[in-house]
């Protein structure tokens, strides 16, 4: 099992063919030049209009094993502890909407690092309470149109509350941007986690770098 490290946080590509116009192969090829480019974690999250069936998920599920292993990058899954024990995945990032989180534990603990969503400070408190928890993710932060399902945005002094507020590394999602990210990590987060920001980039290359960049800056 691979240990967990807050560093695995900082530039946290999120996404699915649902974030690349439902094609498998561009998305394949998009992760891997974030991949090149310096990403430190990757969760594979196929959901919001993807088109892809049972089979076609666990197929690209296994080349993204094999792409982040190549690269030597943790691998999440979301929402689906036991794709991510068939495929291998290092860790299962949990929704407080998806699969209660002590069942995932039950099955996950000691096989798979474990990311949970917390994005009030009712549930930042019942994560801190669960030692099995390696991060949480809160968010959205600002706005954003790749989760359909997503809450009111937080703002910054919300997330900065929640932040400290956690026993366990903070990363923040939901509508990051080049224009926000120096006032996030302001917020003292641990990192930051982007599907759009990385993913809709006319330059994946250039983005990335720069994402590294910002935490030399801070
Ligand atoms: N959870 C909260 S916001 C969000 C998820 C998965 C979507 C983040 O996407 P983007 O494009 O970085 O705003
Ligand atoms: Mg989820």
């Amino acid at each position: 099992m691979m240990k967990f490290d807050p560093n695995m946080l900082k530039v946290y590509l999120v996404g699915g063919s649902q974030d690349v116009g439902n094609d498998p192969d561009r998305f394949l090829h998009d992760v891997e030049t974030a991949l090149v480019a310096g990403v430190t974690a990757f969760q594979y999250r196929e959901k919001d209009g993807s088109q892809l069936d049972r089979a076609a998920t666990v197929r690209l599920a296994t080349q993204l094993r094999e792409l982040t292993r190549r690269y030597r990058i943790p691998y999440f899954i979301d929402d689906d502890e036991e794709l991510a024990l068939q495929v291998g995945a290092d860790g299962v990032h949990v929704g407080q909407k998806d699969q209660r989180i002590e069942t995932v534990i039950r099955r996950a603990a000691g096989k798979l690092m474990i990311g949970y969503s917390c994005n009030t400070a009712a549930e930042i408190a019942r994560a801190n309470q669960l030692p099995a928890v390696d991060y949480v993710g809160a968010g959205p932060v600002f706005p954003t149109n790749s989760k359909a399902d997503a809450d009111p945005a937080l703002g910054l002094s919300e997330l900065a509350r929640l932040n400290a507020a956690s026993h366990h590394p903070l990363v923040a999602i939901g509508g990051i941007s080049a224009a926000n990210l120096p006032a996030t990590l302001q917020t003292g987060v641990a990192g930051v986690a982007v599907i759009s920001m990385i993913l809709a980039s006319p330059n994946i290359t250039a983005t990335v770098k720069a994402m590294r960049a910002a935490y030399q800056s801070k």
